[in-house]
């Protein structure tokens, strides 16, 4: 048969393209480079089982392929008639296969893995521990060692997830404040969730655990390599489960002790912006960053709100719920007659600070610093056509903290 020669021209065109276009977008088909010892180990173990089969399935293949074509019918062949091995060499030639897939298994692969398993359980002399705390849908560092915590809350803009932008490289994996980790240290991560289950997934490092309410749990990396590690939320956790990705920052040691330096100074402006008069202009401002980080995911960045789970926080739109929602909202006085309205401020303050308890709507206490509370606050306020002019002052938040609340910062 001949092939025709636009048939010919089409087929070349469309392998050129693919070719092409897997050129341009640097495709690859494997794990992400390890830089982990763990991860190191994992790679190893993946690599000699795919070995192992591909050479397996080649022999079993072209076994099958010389039968196929040196018994076919037209040299006669009759196909056999036993059911079951009946001399002895049948015998062996059966259970040669069956002993070489046993010695694969818990040999050749399970004395590795299980060692691998081991490794990852072995949390002993770590250097440095922080404390991991997942929740919707944002991760929280803690540096007990160095009174350092942060929030990091992803950054990309809103309008490259409506599509309005173009999406940038690294859509959905970037985030405001990344956790940082010192190279060549054995690193102990202590992972907890204050709401539902997530998952604390870095591919390059080759571990995975789920955070899971009410449980501490632990593990740990060492990172050989400085570079940006990106990874995911892996366990679906709600609305905004693609929205709270993990990046981390491996540094030198130089590095992270400079860093720490830079947190501390940091955490000192925090401080001194919570102990100053803010004017309502600067207020208000900050506020709108604050709730675009912060509270946008859930409350959306027109105020809007979404029907039936997030209350609009522009005043006067209409909220149904169910009974319970609306109930807790009508006592803090922040909804009548079928709509959400402008409740007391001091009720603002406690939904901020300590949440609504049985909804989503989550207790900032521990995630923002009092500059940011007061000025989300100040900002909903006199934002979507609230134009309550009310000011709140960082100092009425410091005051209204329970102490057991009292954000370090
Ligand atoms: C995870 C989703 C979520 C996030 C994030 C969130 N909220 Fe809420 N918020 C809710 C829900 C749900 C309610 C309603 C709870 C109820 O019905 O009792 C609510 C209610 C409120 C209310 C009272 C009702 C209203 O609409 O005025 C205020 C004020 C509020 N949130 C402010 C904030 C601020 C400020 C932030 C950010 C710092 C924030 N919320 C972040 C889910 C969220
Ligand atoms: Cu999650």
């Amino acid at each position: 048969m001949r092939w025709s020669k636009p048939f010919v021209y089409a087929a070349g065109a469309a392998v050129g393209a693919l070719y092409a276009s897997t050129a341009q977008a640097k495709y690859f088909f494997n794990f992400q480079p390890p830089v982990t010892p763990i991860a190191q180990d994992f790679l190893f173990i993946h690599d000699l089982f795919l070995a192992i089969i591909t050479a397996i399935f080649l022999l079993a293949f072209g076994v099958l392929l010389y039968s196929l074509y040196n018994h076919r019918k037209s040299r006669n062949a009759k196909p056999a008639t036993f059911s079951a091995p009946t001399t002895r060499k049948l015998w062996i030639l059966s259970f040669i296969p069956i002993l070489s897939l046993m010695f694969i298994d818990y040999v050749v692969l399970g004395i590795p893995s299980f060692n691998s398993v081991l490794a990852v359980t072995n949390t002993s002399h770590h250097k440095l521990t922080v404390v991991v705390t997942a929740s919707q849908w944002k991760w929280h560092y803690a540096y007990p060692a160095y009174g350092i915590q942060y929030t990091s809350s992803l950054s990309t803009p809103t309008d490259q997830i409506y599509g309005d932008a173009r999406k940038d490289k690294h859509f959905l994996l970037e985030v405001d404040h990344p956790m940082v980790l010192p190279t060549n240290e054995k690193v102990l991560i202590v992972l907890k969730s204050a709401d539902v289950i997530h998952g604390f997934w870095v591919p390059a490092f080759g571990v995975k655990m789920d955070a899971i309410p009410g449980y501490i749990r632990k593990l740990w990396v060492n990172v050989e390599k400085p570079g940006v590690y990106r990874g995911q939320c892996s366990e679906l956790c709600g609305v905004g489960h693609g929205f709270m990705p993990i990046v981390v920052r491996a540094e030198s040691s130089a590095g992270f002790t400079k860093w720490v330096a830079s947190e501390r100074a940091r955490e000192a402006a925090t401080q001194e912006a919570a102990e100053k008069t803010w004017s309502k202009a600067a207020l208000i401002d900050r506020g709108k960053q604050v709730f675009d980080k912060n509270c946008a995911a859930c409350h959306q960045p027109s105020g809007l709100g979404i029907p039936g789970a997030f209350p609009p926080i522009a005043w006067g739109h209409p909220f149904s719920a169910t009974p319970a929602m609306l109930a807790d909202l009508k006592a803090l006085g922040f909804f009548r007659d079928g709509k959400i309205v402008g409740g007391p401020v001091k009720n603002h303050i406690h939904i901020v600070l300590d949440g609504i308890p049985g909804t989503p709507m989550p207790a900032f206490a521990s995630q923002l610093g009092d500059a940011d509370i007061a000025s989300v606050i100040t900002f909903e306020r006199n934002a979507f056509g609230n134009n309550s002019g009310d000011i709140v002052q960082p100092e009425q938040i410091t005051t209204a903290r329970p102490k057991s609340t009292k954000h370090p910062k």
